[in-house]
């Protein structure tokens, strides 16, 4: 990767609208699930969700924890902030890694069956005493993707719990299409850029309580959110975002570029399909400003 290297950027909110996008909710029809049990997948289709998978052990979360401590040390002392760590699998082995792990794919595929592409990797990580929160959205409100079939894997870098800010999900919400949102006011405290009111009236509310090392899986139509993080305790979590090779993304913002093939064909060669980036722990810091995007917000 060279100094010269784009990441992909946000659409804007009237670019959204103008998109025409499939914003319809795609039931998993994988069969013979390898990873996930039949009731975990008709969970997923009935609930949007399934939370509480174990992947990596205690060894496993404290190496993924051990690197994760580093670049956030790295963009703190820059000035980025503990959320501009995004388009993180194209900067660091290690999320490529964790990206493309056999055990997560393995998830992945028994939602979205053998064909699986990987398009980002993006670090939330609530610092200890931080007033901020992710007010309540659908993921694909936010992206240039079409049909909506991304599939998010929530990893626990730091056991997340409702001290903490973990994350909350709406059950059921995404079978109610695009839902209506305002822009997020500085009073919202939103790391976002975007708001639904009223999240309980598309379903009951749960919190995601996941130890270290565990996943959840969320549709990007389930509109989910998390609190303020006022504990003593950071409260870390990988994104990791998979969808069919037969979703397109809107070109013009770079995000076709991001895609990793990480399973079966992308017969259309229509996603980028990156290397995995040499780099891990040394970033130099000519480029960190453009890596860590500071100044600009991400998704
Ligand atoms: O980690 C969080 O608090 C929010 C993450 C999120 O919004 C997402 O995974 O889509």
């Amino acid at each position: 990767m060279t100094t010269q290297q784009q990441f992909k950027s946000m659409p804007s909110m009237p670019e959204l609208a103008a998109m025409d996008r499939d914003l319809t909710f795609h039931p998993s029809t994988a069969a013979d699930p390898t990873a996930l049990t039949r009731t975990q997948i008709d969970a997923y289709n009935r609930e949007g969700y399934i939370k509480g998978i174990p992947i990596f052990d205690t060894a496993e979360i404290i190496a993924q924890r051990n690197f994760f401590d580093e670049i956030l040390a790295q963009v703190l002392r820059a000035g980025g902030s503990s959320y501009s760590i995004y388009s993180a699998h194209l900067k660091y082995g290690m999320v490529y890694d964790t990206l493309t792990h056999p055990r997560i794919v393995a998830c992945v595929q028994d939602i979205l069956g053998p064909d699986v592409v990987g398009w980002a990797g993006h670090y939330f990580c609530k610092l200890p005493g931080e007033d901020k929160i992710v007010d309540w959205h659908q993921d694909a409100s936010y992206w240039p993707l079409s049909p909506s079939k991304t599939v998010t894997v929530w990893l626990a870098i730091d056991d997340a719990d409702t001290g903490n800010g973990c994350m909350r999900f709406v059950a059921g919400s995404h079978h109610h299409g695009h839902l209506t949102y305002r822009p997020s006011e500085a009073a919202d405290k939103n790391v976002l850029s975007q708001t639904v009111e009223d999240a309980e009236q598309f379903g009951g509310i749960v919190d995601v309580e996941l130890k270290a090392g565990a996943i959840s899986l969320h549709s990007d139509l389930l509109l989910h959110s998390s609190n303020t993080n006022l504990s003593s305790r950071r409260r870390c979590g990988l994104t990791l975002r998979y969808c069919t090779p037969d979703v397109r993304a809107i070109p013009g913002f770079g995000w076709g570029e991001e895609g990793i093939v990480i399973s079966g064909e992308d017969r259309s060669k229509h996603w980028g399909n990156p290397p995995r980036p040499a780099r891990d722990f040394v970033v130099d810091s000519e480029n960190l400003t453009e890596m860590i995007g500071l100044g600009s917000k991400t998704r």
